[in-house]
């Protein structure tokens, strides 16, 4: 269990540098609001990961800090690509934290099985903001003026 969430920190990281990388792209493309809002969930991801190290700490387990594997940085200033990869990957982190939560099980770890559900539900979330965002630059379209409504609206969070 410990070896497990010992990689789920590596992944929470990694989520956040591709996050951040989002940022950067969207605000070199002056893309404020979608810079902002990728930013916000950089800070997130960093949040999901050091969760994990104060629970690793609090039951007197080793936190052991792996290398961040590479990560994409170029989405050409398109946000509905970056929502799209941002919905992939969070599918993906959905079924790391079910498979967390199946070893817990497996290793009648009661007390993670408990910790995690906080992630199980957290990844609703993740997911249903991305889906919304794709939805919502869909509805939009090519339409500048819409876009820059919603980018304001982006750049509040
Ligand atoms: Fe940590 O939830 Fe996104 O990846």
């Amino acid at each position: 269990m410990q070896e497990a969430i010992n990689a789920q920190i590596n992944a929470e990281m990694w989520s956040a540098y591709l996050y951040l990388a989002m940022s950067m792209d969207a605000s070199s493309h002056g893309l404020r609001g979608v810079a902002n809002w990728f930013k916000k969930q950089y800070e997130e991801e960093m949040e999901h990961a050091f969760k994990f190290v104060g629970y690793l700490q609090s039951q007197l387990c080793r936190v052991e800090l792996a290398p961040i594997a590479e990560f994409p940085t170029c989405w050409d200033g398109c946000p509905l690509k970056m929502f799209e990869n941002a919905l992939a990957h969070e599918k993906k982190v959905t079924g790391m934290i079910n498979n967390l939560c199946a070893i817990a099980a497996e290793e009648k770890d009661y007390a993670t099985g408990i910790f995690l559900q906080w992630y199980v539900t957290e990844q609703i979330e993740e997911e249903a903001n991305c889906q919304d965002a794709i939805d919502a630059l869909k509805m939009i379209g090519e339409d500048k003026a819409a876009f820059f409504m919603y980018d304001s609206q982006l750049a509040a969070r």
